[in-house]
Formats: C-alpha cells, structure tokens, sequence
C-alpha cells in the first residue's frame, strides 16, 4: 500500500475515470460493500447539506457559508482512512470530513449561524476546531503530532486540511519544516480547488505541484485526483499507515496534494462569474465525484436505482433534522462574543462588554438582534 505514497509528485494518483471506470493498473482499495455504499451516502449528504446550507443563508437565515460542493471525494474519501484514534485538523470547509469524523451537522449550522458553540466539539471526536485564518492549524497540527510522538503514543496520525492558497503562508512553511525535521506523524493534506478566492492556482506558486514542496522539507509529496473518493482513500490511507509504521529510513510525514475544483462560490458573500468563466466550471462538473462513484457501484452491483432513491430519501431526512435541530437551538447570548477569548479579559474588552451592556439596557434587545 505505502507504494502509493511513494512516486514521483506529479505522477498523480487514479483509481476511477471519469466514467467511474477502473484506470488500467489501478487497485480498488479494501473496503468492503457496505463501506463503498457508505462513502456514495455520505457524498450525497454532502451535497444535499451544501445545497441546503447556501439556500439558507440566501434567506437570511445563515450568516455566511463556505461551501464544499465539487470537493465531497477529497473530504469524504481521506476522512473515511482515519482510524478510530487519528486526529483530524480542518480549515474552515471541510463539513463532510468533520462529519464522518463524528461532528453532527447541527454543529456546522450552528456554526455558520453565528453561535460559537458550533465549534465545541463532543469530547469523544478527536477534531480540531474550525480555522479561519489561512494555514494557521499548519503548526498546529504538527505541534500535536510532535507531542503525541514525544508521548511514545506511536498509534496516531494527525490529518491536517489546508488550500492551495495556504501554501504561500509562512506557517505552511514553518509546518512542514519542523515536521521534517521532527519526523512527526503528520498527513498535510492539500486541498487544491484551483483558487483561493480570486485568486489562481497559477498566481500561487511557479512550481509545477504543490506536492513537490514537500521536497524540499524532506519527505514525500504526493498527487491524487481529489474528485476521485477511491483514490484519495487509497493515498490518505498509505500516509496514515506510514505516519504510524514508517520502513527502516523513511519519515513519516507526507503531504497531499487532492487536485480538484469548487463548483459554487468561495463563501456565500463572493461571485465568483467576476474571476472565473462558465466554460471552465463546465469542464470541472464532468469530473463530478458522486456520478462518478455511482457509476463504479452500480457497474459493480452494489447499487441500483431503488437503492438511491432510499439514500436520497434519508439524506433528505437527515439534512432537514439537522437544520431543525440547529434553529431550534436557543440563540446565544450576545455577551458570549466577549467571553471565552482570553482566560482572564483583558481591560480593553472589559470596556467594550460594559459599554454593550449599556446600549443593551438602553434600547433592549430587540433593537439588537435582527428580525
Ligand atoms: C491569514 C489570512 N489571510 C487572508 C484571509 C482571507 N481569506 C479567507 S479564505 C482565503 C483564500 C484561501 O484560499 P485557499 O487556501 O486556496 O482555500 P480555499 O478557500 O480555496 O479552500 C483568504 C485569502 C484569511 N482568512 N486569513
Ligand atoms: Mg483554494
């Protein structure tokens, strides 16, 4: 398996064509029925819960929303190679990875509805918190590999999310450098949707891959069709294994890099018709993950028609429970904003919140809150 891992960083990875055949020399990675069945539902709830979540804040009733469309192979198909122990650290679109890394729905709507409890994750999913601030979680997931390693733990992986875009931070850098040379158990996987807002892919970086950076830190770097779920399984999967158990000589971090494409815009507060033509998003929509996938299993035998109609059916449930169960959730209060930042609140904010409270009880709440 760890051979996946180990080629050159423009060599990309394939397991499914466009048409959801098998590449000529390819190896379908060992999941069972039951679990490639898994990851097409929880591709389409992907979709169903971005769709859902765009219309939503279209009426106002999410503040702003990233969304993930086009990229449900790359989240579903790497999240899915994590073990019961392995860590995840996201960006801020990785819903459907954080997903099957055990955060309910509700949270994510929560989240992007403006309440930070969104962002608490349940004490048994081992998920790090949502990062806005581009390549920022870089660092930190390799300070939680290299802990984990300092503890002997020997048993974790640490799957950590970016874009393209991050790669041109210097916590990238500084991420990747001490993973190297700290030979920590890190996956850095690279989501590269072609842009970073209006930004793209070519404006990033003259190099060739992104993969290829990893070069020059030590360790591999690695290309994977990201709108292919079985491949990205295949290739996250080796990572994490040799991250855990690397051979005699090699380090154990890799990078990623799941070239792919966002279908819709950056976060619902941008257009992206301004930067990009229709005439590309076309070309991207052919290599749509989920029909390709279907294709596979229903050519396989291990899906049919009924068998979709009852997974849209339940994904449809699923979405519309987690949107009840999000706006049923009693709103926070605002002098939450101020608390949970510093331990101790500093003087400045002290000042803010008091001069809140005052406007408060001058005008009452509901010249706060919007309708
Ligand atoms: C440090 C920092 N600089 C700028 C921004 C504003 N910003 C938000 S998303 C984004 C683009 C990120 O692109 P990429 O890394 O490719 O991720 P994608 O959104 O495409 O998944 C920028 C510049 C930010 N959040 N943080
Ligand atoms: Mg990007």
């Amino acid at each position: 398996m760890t051979a996946t891992v180990h080629r050159e960083p423009d060599d990309m990875v394939r397991v499914l064509d466009e048409d959801g055949e098998v590449v000529d020399g390819a190896e379908v990675p060992d999941l069972d029925d039951d679990e490639l069945v898994e990851m097409y539902r929880t591709m389409k709830l992907a979709r169903r819960f971005d769709e859902r979540a765009v219309s939503l804040q279209r009426q106002g009733r999410i503040g702003t929303y990233p969304p993930l469309s086009g990229q449900e192979g790359a989240q579903v198909g790497s999240a899915m190679a994590l073990g019961g122990d392995d860590w995840m650290v996201p960006s801020y679109r990785e819903h459907a990875a954080s997903l099957v890394q055990g955060l309910p729905l509700k949270q994510t709507l929560r989240l992007w509805m403006g309440d930070e409890n969104g962002a608490r994750v349940p004490e048994d999913v081992n998920l790090f918190t949502v990062a806005v601030p581009i390549a920022s979680q870089i660092p930190h997931a390799t300070g939680l590999a290299w802990a984990s390693k300092l503890k002997d733990e020997e048993d974790k992986a640490f799957l950590c999310y970016f874009g393209d875009g991050a790669t041109s931070e210097g916590d990238f850098h500084e991420g990747l450098n001490f993973a190297g040379v700290f030979d920590t158990p890190n996956v850095f996987f690279c989501n590269n949707n072609q842009w970073a807002i209006s930004v793209p892919r070519e404006k990033q970086t003259a190099s060739k891959t992104l993969a290829q950076k990893a070069e020059a830190y030590g360790f591999e770097g690695v290309q994977v069709d990201g709108m292919d779920p079985l491949a990205v399984y295949a290739v996250t999967k080796a990572a994490v294994e040799k991250a855990k158990d690397p051979a005699e000589g090699e380090l154990r971090p890799t990078m990623i890099e799941a070239v792919q494409y966002r279908f819709g815009a950056h976060t619902t507060a941008d257009d992206p018709s301004v930067y990009r033509e229709e005439e590309e998003v076309q070309k991207w929509k052919a290599k749509d993950p989920i029909p390709r996938l279907e294709k596979f299993l229903k050519r396989t035998d291990r899906l049919d028609d009924e068998a979709i109609t009852d997974i849209e059916e339940d994904v449809e449930d699923r979405v519309a429970d987690a949107i009840a169960a999000a706006e049923e959730t009693p709103r926070p209060d605002p002098v939450e904003m101020f608390q949970n930042v510093y331990a101790e609140m500093p003087g400045r904010l002290e000042k803010q919140l008091e001069w809140f409270q005052s406007i408060r009880a001058e005008h009452g709440d509901e010249a706060l809150l919007e309708d």
